[in-house]
């Protein structure tokens, strides 16, 4: 069956109206750091304001999921990015702390409902990391910010709360 025009529900919309959360680890500061820069970058460039945007720090990348749930379960905030960077060393602990992470992060978007932005690099070398977060491959933190921003209004709009649908809506006759 060919299907001629499907329906794309692609969001293209601003970060106007909108309310982000970001949780970064501090571990392997350095590269954090400018992954969060490029985030706010993001953030800004789509339109949000400091006010908008509510940042909490976390010591290292295994304790995001709970910090990002509770941000999530405040209410605060349509979208959370997660930042943080694991570094291979010469034990299993990278592989734990990453796969749990990335689980971890999933669950609490899941359970709370609200998207969450993995923007958790995991590499073998620092220089994989440092290529990721602002040189050769770009920033992923540049990217999750435009995630974070196209989620959000995603988020709102499958929900059945989004302001721009309620807007052009009549309004609601009350008895
Ligand atoms: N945390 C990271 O964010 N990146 C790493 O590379 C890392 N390594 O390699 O150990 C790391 N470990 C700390 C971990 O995230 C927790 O903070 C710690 O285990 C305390 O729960």
């Amino acid at each position: 069956m060919k299907v001629g025009n499907p329906k794309v529900l692609r969001e293209k919309l601003g970060a106007k109206g909108l309310r982000f959360g970001i949780v970064v680890s501090q571990f392997n500061e350095f590269i954090t750091s400018r992954l969060l820069a490029a985030a706010l970058d993001a953030l800004g460039q789509g339109g949000a304001t400091e006010r908008q945007i509510e940042t909490v720090r976390v010591p290292g990348a295994f304790e995001l999921p709970i910090a990002a749930k509770k941000l999530a379960a405040t209410g605060r905030c349509d979208s959370i990015i997660c930042i943080g960077c694991v570094l291979r060393g010469e034990t299993s602990h990278y592989d734990y702390v990453a796969s749990e992470t990335a689980r971890g992060i999933l669950l609490a978007q899941m359970d709370t409902g609200v998207p969450m932005i993995f923007c958790v690099l995991t590499c073998d070398t620092l220089e994989q990391a440092i290529d990721r977060a602002g040189l050769k491959g770009g920033n992923k933190g540049y990217e999750s910010g435009l995630a974070a921003i196209e989620m959000a209004n995603l988020s709102k709009k499958l929900s059945g709360n989004s302001r721009i649908r309620n807007s052009k809506a009549p309004a609601r006759q009350r008895r």
